[in-house]
């Protein structure tokens, strides 16, 4: 299926503009949901080496200046001393066009860069001077809505304009209600910068939120495992799933499909936890009572494995042989098996495997390999590959035994688009018309009222500016955890030592504590209409007014089948709501709670208790 605004974003950070040329050429880093270190330890496949610190702190000391647009001081490193504009979550697309006002009312464009590379600018403009709504998106009303000064979005439109000037968006704020404007808006704005493939300017999207963003190693793909091809055509977006199981056979509207929702009897669930990631939990609860079986592979006894009918125990990574490998990253790593399988726990091959025997197509599933014969296959053909490329790999065995090896895959001078700037009939974008669609005829032919053909503000469904911020004044951020990937080890020794009387610390500026009567390391209430739970209050400056901060990941503990959350997992509070009838993406950002002091009757939580296992019966 064709992405209308470009590749998806696991794709793109391959590509973005490499920490070298952002340390030697940009003048000025404006990053949305800033660049957090606590999120660059991670790529999707693993990481060889942590390299985003060293090069944030080279930038820095070459002079680069950085500005964090978030509600959370600490998205950006100390030592980046960046100037911090603590806007209402949700508010950067009004930001953006106030930006964007002020550097066209002033002249600043780039019509050149404008007229060559981007399609619709002239469709775009009488939005944001007003004259096709009436209201101009000057810096004034955009400071209405995001409470930045009017003065400051000026000054720093004027600032990005004068300097070379690189605009970053982390991923949160596509987790948002009408998360696709913030990037699509930035885009805009980068276009009329007219930076866009040059060294150093332009934008990029998820610096930090995987290490492999930025860094400077040449993408080589493989060291996969085949697909194979899904019988099943139908098709979800994924954060939809509780909508397919309420209302099984109701239409849905996504990327310009009408598409209905299937008749979903058996749930079969391998890898993810939903009542980790899913929003409004207690709305899932009830969701996952309509199929008549729930098979999951877990590892631990965690509310996925709790609300399974059937449990098949699987491996952790420490209990098999692997080989680790992102395809943006410089290292292969031979993940040796460190300890026997404990219990029964199988390897997720080797269920599915065995599986297949029964169904009759285990040689078509495994083809005959061992785990160790599928690592040096997968190795051989990676091995093939990379020689293709001039790269050199030493044979399987010498790998095994070598335990990692480091590719040569230097590549510090990539520019995001630099090869669509020199030559944009050659290198043209993957959008219907190769260039960058500032208005998009596809879009627009759509007929969406949450998406338009331009980047336009859509007030979120919840936010600090809504009448419900009355009833439920605390707009609430559920960030990625310092402490874990996830849910994923939350019972390990690093999660358990950062809890606050058992429960995830939630952040909450001073003012708001004191308003009621909140100390710090009390245990506390958030709630709101979809739910409840408890967490420990950690009182910090570092999170703007009217926000708070809890993490994701605390494992879901409720008192009672969706009661009272004991824990501190905030997906009982957020909105179970698609971004846009675009995107359908989760809406996790978009949350607004009440939060009190919980003074007795605290409960115990139980999210760690293992279960009774009965002794096997004679067959
Ligand atoms: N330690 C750790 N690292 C991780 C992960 C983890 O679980 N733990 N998860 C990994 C995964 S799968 C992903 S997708 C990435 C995610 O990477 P991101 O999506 O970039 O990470 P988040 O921590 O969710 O968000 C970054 C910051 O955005 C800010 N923010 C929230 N809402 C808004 C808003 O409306 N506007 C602005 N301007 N800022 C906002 C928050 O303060 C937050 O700290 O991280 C990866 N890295
Ligand atoms: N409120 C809120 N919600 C969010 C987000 C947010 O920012 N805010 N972020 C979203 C994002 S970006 C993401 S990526 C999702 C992440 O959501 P998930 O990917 O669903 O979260 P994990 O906790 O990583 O789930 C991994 C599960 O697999 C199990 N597991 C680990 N190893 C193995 C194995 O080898 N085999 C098997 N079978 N199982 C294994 C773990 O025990 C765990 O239960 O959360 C999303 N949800
Ligand atoms: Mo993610």
């Amino acid at each position: 299926m064709p992405h209308v605004l470009g590749s998806p974003f696991l794709d793109m950070v391959d590509v973005m503009t490499a920490w070298p040329v952002i340390a030697a050429h940009s003048e000025l880093v404006v990053m949305l949901g800033g660049i957090a270190l606590k999120n660059a330890q991670v790529n999707a496949g693993g990481i060889g080496r942590h390299v985003t610190r060293h090069w944030l702190q080279r930038a820095r000391s070459n002079g680069v200046a950085f500005v964090n647009v978030s509600p959370l001081r600490e998205d950006a490193a100390d030592f980046l001393e960046a100037e911090w504009l603590a806007l209402r979550p949700n508010t950067d697309t009004a930001l953006l066009l106030g930006l964007a006002h002020t550097i066209y009312s002033e002249g600043l464009h780039d019509r050149a860069f404008l007229d060559t590379y981007c399609v619709g600018f002239e469709r775009f403009v009488p939005y944001l001077t007003g004259e096709s709504d009436g209201t101009p998106k000057d810096a004034a009303w955009a400071a209405g809505i995001c409470e930045i000064p009017a003065e400051t979005i000026r000054a720093l439109a004027r600032r990005m304009a004068a300097k070379r000037t690189l605009i970053s968006l982390a991923w949160s704020l596509q987790r948002g209600d009408h998360g696709e404007q913030p990037y699509w808006m930035a885009t805009v704005l980068a276009a009329m910068l007219g930076q866009i493939g040059l060294p150093g300017g332009g934008v990029g999207y998820g610096y930090a939120a995987e290490s492999a963003a930025g860094n400077p190693v040449r993408p080589l793909r493989g060291l996969t495992l085949p697909q194979g091809e899904n019988a099943v055509q139908t098709f979800i977006p994924v954060a939809r799933i509780a909508d397919m199981l309420l209302s099984p056979g109701a239409p849905f509207d996504y990327n310009g499909q009408r598409l209905r929702f299937p008749d979903i009897r058996m749930v079969y669930w391998c890898g993810g936890n939903p009542f980790h990631h899913h929003q409004d939990l207690n709305r899932l609860v009830k969701a996952w009572q309509r199929p008549e079986t729930v098979i999951v592979h877990e590892p631990w006894w965690n509310a996925l494995a709790r609300h399974a009918d059937i449990v098949l125990p699987a491996t952790t990574p420490l209990e098999r042989n692997d080989i680790g490998r992102a395809s943006n990253d410089a290292h292969v790593i031979a993940m040796h098996k460190a300890v026997e399988p404990v219990g029964e726990a199988r390897n997720d091959h080797d269920i599915f495997a065995a599986l297949a025997a029964r169904l009759g197509f285990e040689e078509r599933f495994a083809e005959g390999r061992t785990e160790m014969e599928w690592l040096r296959h997968l190795y051989d053909v990676f091995r093939q590959q990379a020689a293709r490329e001039r790269v050199e790999l030493p044979d399987f065995d010498a790998f095994w035994e070598a335990g990692e090896i480091e590719l040569a895959l230097q590549d510090d001078a990539r520019v995001l688009f630099a090869d669509f700037r020199a030559d944009p009939s050659g290198h043209p974008l993957a959008t219907p018309s190769g260039r960058i669609e500032i208005f998009s005829e596809t879009i627009d032919a759509f007929g969406y009222d949450d998406c338009a053909g331009h980047p336009r503000w859509f007030e979120p469904a919840e936010w600090l500016g809504a009448d419900a911020a009355r009833r439920h004044p605390l707009h609430l951020v559920s960030n990625q955890p310092v402490t874990r990937l996830h849910s994923q080890l939350d019972p390990g020794k690093v999660s358990v030592a950062n809890k606050i009387r058992d429960r995830e610390p939630v952040l909450i500026h001073p003012d708001d504590a004191a308003a009621r009567g909140i100390e710090d390391r009390d245990v506390v209430r958030l709630f709101n209409d979809r739910g409840t739970c408890l967490a420990g209050a950690r009182i910090s400056d570092a999170v703007r007014p009217g926000v708070v901060v809890l993490p994701t990941g605390a494992w879901y503990d409720p008192q009672s089948p969706s009661g009272l959350e004991r824990h501190g997992n905030p997906n009982v509070l957020t909105l179970d709501k698609g971004t846009s009838r675009l995107a359908q993406g989760a809406s996790a950002h978009t949350a607004l709670v009440e939060m009190e002091r919980m003074d007795d009757d605290v409960p115990e939580v139980q999210a760690f208790e293992a279960p009774t296992i009965l002794p096997a019966q004679p067959e």
